[in-house]
């Protein structure tokens, strides 16, 4: 049996930025499927839920998490005033997002968060975040991946060539992540966290290279580590 990977989606607003904003369209790119579906499991779309039972029942149907990227986080929930140029998400997606990535880090689910899936997991961990970096709007970089980390053992390398689709990045580090890979600028680049089994995001889109055999691994390794732990639950 192939595992059930749930991927969050984007939440497209009428009036956007507005309070009274309504939802009215569930989104997602597709390569974020695509890469679960190559990597042997089945990505499973997430509508948004409200009661804490409900996320509850559905992360017990789950094998694995993907956070995937979009618009930025409140502020608020970070403890900060928004920036000029901060494009925040929809408050449905926002509402949903924590109490997702909450459950899931509270129930040990492996978790991958991409973009603003990194940026969830470390605000949701008490961390914080750079709300506008425009010089890191780059095509690609290089980080350093530090070594005695899940990502150093699933690139086996200690540097990479990253895409930079992000405008916000890390700033205070949340409780219980430690850094796994930087820019050379200092950017963080990706976090794991230390109390779980496996819990790791990244800022770069991996997704969107997936023709680089390299950044697939993040992916099949991601699925392999899952597919252990459900074999061990059996
Ligand atoms: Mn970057």
């Amino acid at each position: 049996m192939k595992p059930f990977i749930g991927i969050n989606c984007d939440i497209s607003r009428e009036w956007p930025g507005h309070q009274e904003e309504k939802p009215r369209r569930l989104s997602l790119y597709c390569e974020y499927y695509e890469a679960v579906k190559t990597a042997g499991g089945i990505p499973i779309l997430l509508a948004p839920l409200e009661e804490a039972k409900d996320i509850e029942g559905l992360l017990n149907r789950l094998d694995g998490l993907i956070l995937s990227g979009g618009d930025d986080i409140w502020p608020e929930r970070y403890g900060q005033t928004r920036h000029d140029r901060t494009n925040l998400v929809s408050k449905v997606r926002d509402t949903f997002d924590f109490q997702l990535a909450r459950q899931a880090l509270d129930m040990d689910i492996p978790v991958l968060g991409i973009c603003h899936g990194i940026q969830l997991i470390n605000v949701v961990m008490g961390g914080t975040l750079i709300q506008d970096i425009p010089s890191h709007l780059k095509v690609t970089h290089k980080v350093t991946v530090e070594r005695g980390t899940h990502l150093h053992e699933f690139f086996k390398t200690d540097a990479l060539m990253v895409n930079s689709i992000h405008h916000q990045a890390i700033g205070r580090l949340g409780e219980g992540l430690k850094v796994s890979a930087t820019a050379e600028d200092g950017i963080v680049e990706a976090v794991e966290g230390t109390g779980h089994s496996l819990v790791m995001g990244v800022q770069w889109h991996p997704e969107r290279m997936l023709e680089d055999s390299t950044q697939r691994r993040l992916f099949t390794a991601f699925l392999e580590e899952v597919k252990g732990r459900v074999q061990k639950n059996l």
